[in-house]
């Protein structure tokens, strides 16, 4: 398919008239193509979404449609810009085989690193007031979109299958970070007593920091985006990738590795404002299980990016091939740095 070819029949079906030179790149998210749509003054923000790694669109807007309903409907404190249904009425208009959907755009700043302890606070109040907001919806209406995609017990059964199935050689240092990450079942075990304990709740599931869109002086969170893994989940899940990615000294690609560390202040500052989000609605359990989280969801990176380092790099975006390598690499680190952690603020 030529670049754009797609475009006429787009504007057709949403009854738009962009004009290729109105479409730029947009944002740096690991899966789909994102574009700023810029037309007399107005933008919209297009994706060519990815559905070698989302098979079930249609679930997504299963999923989707219930939150336009249920959640859009009450008074949030920021937006969730989910996609504008077409002339048809659905929220995904394939193309050529390609599907495509339009969102509104939210103005404002995302960010890899956060600067602050307080920008930290309040990222992690808005994760836990999304959860909030979806509360009186049962878990079980939503449809898994990635089946067990924060399942840590799965993931480790991939790696070891990717183990396995590699063309790599495993020695030196992929031998080190394979034998790092065989050696973390007892987060697995650790995660099924978890499991056993909580409830479902519908959660984001991917609460990396780049999710949210900040006010330009960040005092506020404008938008909750990168909504295709909303579905059922555990509190911890959308806490620990908040740890992952805010209160780590370094960003997941960096390869400076002596500088990963927690940044106690931002990791404290999560805890404090998910528990204020959460205030009254989450459970003592559920409180409990939040510095889990932290390194559950470290360790489920690092065995996600090392399984497709040695399936061949077939997932994540790379910009070279030891990537996925570097970035297994980095999560080591930073989850190392967690388990130490863990001693005094578990005290
Ligand atoms: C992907 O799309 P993006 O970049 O927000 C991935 C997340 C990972 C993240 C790691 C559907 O998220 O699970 O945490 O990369 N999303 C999917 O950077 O696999
Ligand atoms: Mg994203």
């Amino acid at each position: 398919m030529n670049a754009l070819s797609w475009l006429s029949e787009l504007n057709e079906k949403y009854g738009l008239e962009i004009a290729e030179g109105e479409i730029r790149s947009f944002g740096d998210g690991h899966i789909h193509q994102t574009y700023l749509v810029e037309k007399d003054g107005q933008k919209l923000i297009l994706q060519r979404f990815n559905d070698k790694v989302f098979q079930r669109p249609d679930i997504i807007s299963h999923n989707h449609k219930i939150l336009i309903e249920k959640i859009n409907t009450i008074d949030l404190p920021f937006q969730l810009p989910l996609s504008i249904p077409n002339y048809e009425g659905e929220l995904f208009t394939k193309i050529h085989g390609n599907y495509f959907r339009i969102s509104p755009f939210v103005s404002g700043t995302c960010v890899n690193e956060i600067e602050k302890p307080e920008y930290a606070y309040l990222a992690a109040k808005s994760f836990a007031q999304f959860i909030v907001a979806g509360f009186h919806i049962p878990a079980d209406n939503f449809q898994e979109s990635i089946p067990g995609f924060n399942d840590l017990n799965l993931r480790y059964k991939q790696l070891l299958e990717a183990i396995e199935k590699t063309n790599r050689e495993i020695t030196g240092e992929l031998k080190k970070l394979v034998d790092f990450y065989l050696g973390q079942k007892n987060l697995v075990d650790e995660y099924i007593l978890w499991k056993n304990k909580l409830p479902l709740r519908l959660t984001h599931n991917d609460t990396k920091i780049n999710n949210l869109i900040f006010s330009e002086d960040f005092t506020k969170v404008n938008a909750v985006i990168d909504l295709d893994t909303v579905m059922a989940g555990y509190v911890f899940y959308d806490f620990g990738d908040l740890v992952r990615t805010v209160a780590c000294s370094e960003g997941e690609s960096s390869q400076n590795w002596e500088n990963i560390h927690v940044d106690e202040a931002k990791y404290i500052a999560l805890l404090k404002g998910f528990q204020d989000g959460g205030k009254g609605v989450f459970t003592h359990e559920e409180i409990r299980s939040l510095p889990f989280g932290g390194k559950m969801m470290t360790c489920i990176m690092g065995f996600r990016f090392l399984a497709d380092y040695l399936n061949g790099n077939i997932y994540y975006t790379i910009h070279y091939e030891e990537q996925n390598l570097h970035r297994a690499k980095n999560q080591m680190y930073l989850l190392n740095a967690l388990l130490k952690l863990d001693a005094w603020i578990l005290k």
